[in-house]
């Protein structure tokens, strides 16, 4: 029924949504991916410490759907069925990010080690090299440990942060580095900084019904995002890299948009939507150049200042050449706002619309509003970044929710998500061999059904089932789906 929804669309606004099954480099790489809160569990098992989700969730739960990630997935206590599960999938690679307060409980630089924390991620990746699955390691995907909250507000604070971050980066690389070539210092730096500290809707919940001042302070997160990755870049580069031959970069999401009307105004709209989510942090990390004009003209005094020795240390790490890491899910129509912008405006006085001026839908919808199928816009915005940016891209997270995906029968059977994850990649072909944009490897999100932040329990994006009652493990359609295109793909031309 799914697919009826999906062909129903098809005719009725005339997008072509047939898989055509494209083909895709040998050495292309596949993998899945995860983040540690919303799949590991076992929240105070082995000495880890408390994160800024376990506060989130427990603080006032209707802000998660009532739900947490205390157990979620219990992955902690299942990793050699899990990696089981990934090998039996023929996955290359596995995306992962570590828990910063299972190895360090309070997050500090002068606070002790876990080191059952630290024989943990010892032990994934020892068991995914037995399997020959590569791991491609994040940093951090959001769950700061709440001892640096406390202190000094975690990225509130520029300096005590980088410090902070960089002793723990300089730990991972020295335990793990000798096994993991591929690095990811944040996941999405736009969301921890909007979701987090204008919205609220993410840990840590800051808004300005909580007296957050919305008009700097996502800005001022996002600068020391931005400082922070640089300085570990240069701490790996000149420590690390020389030995370990790896390689770093950062995790960037966006939608792609697209004009709501034809107008010039709405024409320009799209553009500086992109430049305000991805720009914000491309341009000062892949460019090593000031904020783009557009937002400075936009935001003014609101945006942070780069110093000189700042901009410097940009430029140096900028030209480190790595990869973009690509997290993108869908397309929505931008419309430029007639009047002016608000006061706390973070998007250049834009609104974003599912629906265009002529009434026509972007694309079928998923299990989730946002989210649509709208695979003409990946390959737009993986033009877009390649552009302005010319690297190499790796897609870092793709997937979706399926409408009504509830019942273990709907799940497996996951008709919606087969097609999507289809046309996405021919998207991605489209991509390397039209285009000729070095794409090198694909991870879907997610692996595995799990706590899907603010949202909870409901969506979900695994290609694998979660029963959350007895947490047993089934692979839907899709998995096996993925397994095959994978096989098939890479064998043509
Ligand atoms: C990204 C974009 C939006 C919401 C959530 C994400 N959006 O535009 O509304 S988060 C991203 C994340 C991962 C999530 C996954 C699915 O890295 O942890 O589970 O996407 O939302």
């Amino acid at each position: 029924q799914a697919d009826d929804l999906v062909t129903e669309f098809s005719q009725s606004t005339g997008h072509d949504l047939p898989v055509e099954n494209l083909p895709l480099p040998k050495d292309f790489s596949w993998g899945a991916a995860t983040a540690a809160y919303q799949i590991e569990g076992a929240v105070s098992q082995d000495g880890k410490g408390k994160s800024i989700w376990d506060t989130f969730t427990h603080l006032e739960p209707s802000r998660t759907n009532g739900e947490n990630g205390d157990i979620a997935c219990d992955h902690y206590n299942r990793v050699a069925e899990d990696v089981g599960l990934m090998s039996s999938l023929w996955v290359d690679v596995y995306r992962f990010s570590i828990s910063w307060s299972r190895l360090i409980p309070l997050g500090g630089r002068n606070d002790p080690i876990n080191e059952k924390g630290v024989a943990f991620y010892n032990g994934l990746i020892d068991q995914l090299l037995a399997k020959r699955i590569k791991p491609v390691v994040t940093l951090y995907h959001w769950d700061a440990p709440q001892g640096i909250y406390d202190r000094y507000g975690a990225f509130l604070n520029t300096a005590e942060f980088k410090a902070d971050y960089e002793h723990y980066a300089r730990l991972c690389f020295t335990r793990f580095g000798d096994r993991v070539k591929t690095w990811v210092t944040f996941n999405e730096p736009y969301i921890i900084s909007i979701f987090g500290h204008h919205s609220g809707v993410l840990a840590p919940g800051h808004c300005a019904e909580m007296g957050t001042d919305t008009k700097t302070e996502p800005w001022r997160v996002g600068h020391t995002l931005i400082l922070s990755h640089a300085s570990v870049v240069q701490l790996y580069t000149k420590e690390f890299q020389p030995s370990q031959a790896g390689t770093i970069s950062i995790v960037l999401n966006s939608h792609f948009y697209k004009p709501y009307s034809s107008s010039q105004a709405d024409v320009d709209a799209a553009q500086r939507r992109l430049e305000f989510y991805i720009g914000w942090f491309g341009d000062p990390i892949f460019l090593g150049q000031d904020y783009p004009v557009s937002m400075r003209s936009y935001l003014g005094s609101r945006l942070p200042q780069f110093t000189s020795d700042e901009l410097q240390l940009l430029q140096q790490t900028a030209s480190s050449k790595a990869f973009y890491g690509m997290n993108h899910y869908s397309t929505k129509y931008a419309r430029a706002l007639p009047s002016p912008p608000a006061a706390d405006d973070w998007t250049g006085n834009i609104e974003e619309s599912s629906v265009n001026s002529e009434g026509i839908e972007i694309g079928p919808v998923s299990g989730l509003q946002w989210l649509r199928m709208a695979p003409e816009g990946f390959r737009k915005l993986m033009n877009w970044v390649w552009n302005r940016y010319r690297l190499p891209i790796i897609i870092t997270e793709n997937g979706c929710p399926c409408p009504g995906e509830t019942q273990l029968e709907v799940a497996v059977n996951d008709e919606y998500r087969e097609r999507y994850l289809g046309l996405y990649l021919d998207a991605i072909s489209r991509a390397i061999y039209e285009d000729k944009i070095p794409v090198q490897g694909y991870y879907v999100w997610s692996l595995m059904d799990n706590f899907e932040w603010s949202a909870g329990y409901g969506p979900r994006f695994g290609i694998v089932h979660v029963d959350y009652a007895t947490l047993k493990r089934t692979p839907k359609n899709s998995a096996k789906y993925l397994k095959e295109t994978f096989q098939k793909r890479r064998q043509q031309l």
